[in-house]
């Protein structure tokens, strides 16, 4: 996959730390230094952790979208990067914040692909705030809607041709 190769360790001089010279940097000129690439499909995977509004906002400082999922392709990329990283949960861009149970992409287009645990979004009743959606891998790399305070690394993902 050639996202493994666009690791941060390409530097200007086009050489890794082992002097090795990296061939991939025409496939992946399109993607911005240290994101991961996997076709046209660009991923940044965050180090911190932050709660769902600080997250979309670093992602739209990074030119990108909190990560939106619109396929089985886009869900197993995401996963694999996800599981690659060690990360548990991780914030993703949906939400149910406007109307509660319609759950939408930021500034995209309603849900047509889904991928929900089972049991899940279990945002009703008592926990009818659990408006933002993050991916577990407690639940299969499938979504939960959680309570949006809460901290989470998070997936940024921008698109190239
Ligand atoms: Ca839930």
């Amino acid at each position: 996959m050639s996202w493994q190769n666009a690791k941060p360790t390409a530097t200007a001089s086009g050489k890794e730390a082992t002097g090795a010279t990296v061939t991939v940097a025409a496939v992946v000129q399109e993607c911005p230094n240290n994101w991961l690439h996997d076709g046209s499909l660009c991923v940044w995977v965050s180090t911190e952790e932050a709660v769902w509004w600080s997250a979309w906002e670093a992602c739209k400082t990074l030119d990108s979208h909190l990560a939106f999922i619109e396929s089985e392709r886009d869900s197993l990329i995401i996963a694999g990067i996800l599981l690659a990283r060690g990360v548990n949960s991780s914030w993703i861009g949906l939400n149910d914040l406007e109307v509660e149970s319609s759950f939408h992409w930021i500034d995209r287009e309603p849900v047509s692909y889904s991928n929900f645990a089972s049991g899940q979004p279990s945002g009703r009743g008592d926990h009818a705030d659990e408006d933002c959606v993050a991916i577990s891998s407690d639940l299969g790399y499938k979504w939960d809607d959680l309570y949006c305070f809460l901290e989470l690394r998070f997936v940024c993902r921008k698109d190239v041709n």
